[in-house]
């Protein structure tokens, strides 16, 4: 027994160090120090010992017991340490790889000067209003003092909803300043952006959708003065200070004195090329003061009051800003074109 006690010994000390996983370890504790393990069969044989002998083997076998629980839980504590280092060497996070790429948007470039010229105007005091794209044609033609015949009302250029040609989609953003010179009370200074509709084949200048942006100030003692002013500064602000500007006469049905404001060409500064086709100038937008029947028909006294109003294409804005070639380019949407600006 004694004999047993020391192969036991000595087999399970080397099968324990020769461990190389926990789960092989656990194993050989069941093997040999369990219920039915191999240690417990030795001191079933206890019986057959005589009184003289059996604490002498009881001693031995606890010695081994002992010996061979200390070594299991040695070699647990060890392969565990080994374990854990393993798994912290392979979960390692390196903070320095570069993150996966967020893909940030930006501003669409027709979105991007609207929302600077707002900002312009905001910040001199003006209310941004958005009105219905599908209006009556009496706030779109009559009440401008455009009345029937006049060639915009053509149904080559508009488009209308109806025989009657009662309901169409806008051709101007007016209309939202008919409707607030109609409601709101005075003074009024607003500007309204927004999508308009013209009859026109598409090409490299023209869309039968477009943006307009359109200004509109009513008040007591309103001049060509405060026109000039405002529009000097908006046009300084968009384009630098030292942009020089042009007022020149022209025609609305809606204004009267109307006129057209050029900038001097930034390419040849004003000698004349051909961005600005030999000019000197480009033309930027149109403005002039409210006709005296629209703010009459709109009730408003036009002996007491008196406003001017301004009008301008975003999209000419944009393709001037970016230097855009084709208005097409604008619509399509293709972001080689629109990860440009
Ligand atoms: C322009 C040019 C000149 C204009 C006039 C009005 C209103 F409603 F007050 F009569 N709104 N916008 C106007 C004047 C628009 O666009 C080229």
């Amino acid at each position: 027994m004694k004999k047993q006690l020391q192969e036991l010994k000595e087999a399970s000390l080397s099968a324990i160090n020769g461990a190389d996983s926990i789960e092989a370890l656990e194993s050989l504790r069941v093997k040999f120090l369990g219920k039915k393990g191999e240690l417990t069969a030795i001191l079933k044989q206890m019986g057959k010992l005589s009184e003289e002998e059996r604490p002498v083997m009881g001693q031995l076998a606890n010695e081994v017991r002992e010996l061979l629980t200390a070594s299991i839980d040695k070699a647990h504590e060890v392969l565990a340490k080994k374990q854990l280092s393993e798994r912290l060497e392979r979960e390692t996070i390196d903070v320095t790889i570069p993150g996966t790429p967020v893909i940030i948007g930006k501003k669409h470039p027709l979105t991007a000067v609207l929302d600077e010229v707002k900002e312009i105007c905001v910040s001199m005091g003006f209310t941004v209003v958005e009105g219905p794209e599908v209006e009556y044609s009496v706030y779109n033609f009559d009440k401008l003092n455009t009345s029937e015949g006049h060639p915009a009302r053509d149904r080559q250029d508009t488009f209308y909803f109806t025989d009657d040609d009662r309901v169409l989609l806008r051709t101007q953003t007016s209309p939202v300043q008919v409707h607030v010179m109609e409601t709101q009370p005075l003074p009024i200074r607003i500007v309204s952006p927004g999508r308009v509709y013209r009859k026109d084949e598409v090409d490299a200048t023209h869309s039968p959708m477009f943006h307009q942006f359109e200004g509109l100030v009513v008040d007591k003692g309103i001049t060509m003065g405060d026109l000039k002013g405002t529009l000097n500064t908006i046009i300084k602000r968009l384009y630098g200070e030292d942009t020089v500007t042009r007022f020149r006469p022209h025609h609305f049905p809606f204004t009267e004195p109307s006129c057209e404001v050029d900038v001097q060409c930034f390419e040849c500064g004003g000698k004349g090329c051909r961005v600005c086709k030999g000019e000197g100038w480009i033309e930027l937008l149109g403005a002039g003061m409210v006709h005296p029947k629209v703010l009459e028909v709109c009730g408003i006294d036009s002996k007491e009051y008196s406003g001017f109003a301004f009008g301008m294409g975003v999209e000419r804005m944009a393709m001037r800003r970016f230097n855009i070639s084709d208005l097409r380019l604008i619509y399509e949407n293709d972001l080689r074109f629109l990860e440009q600006f």
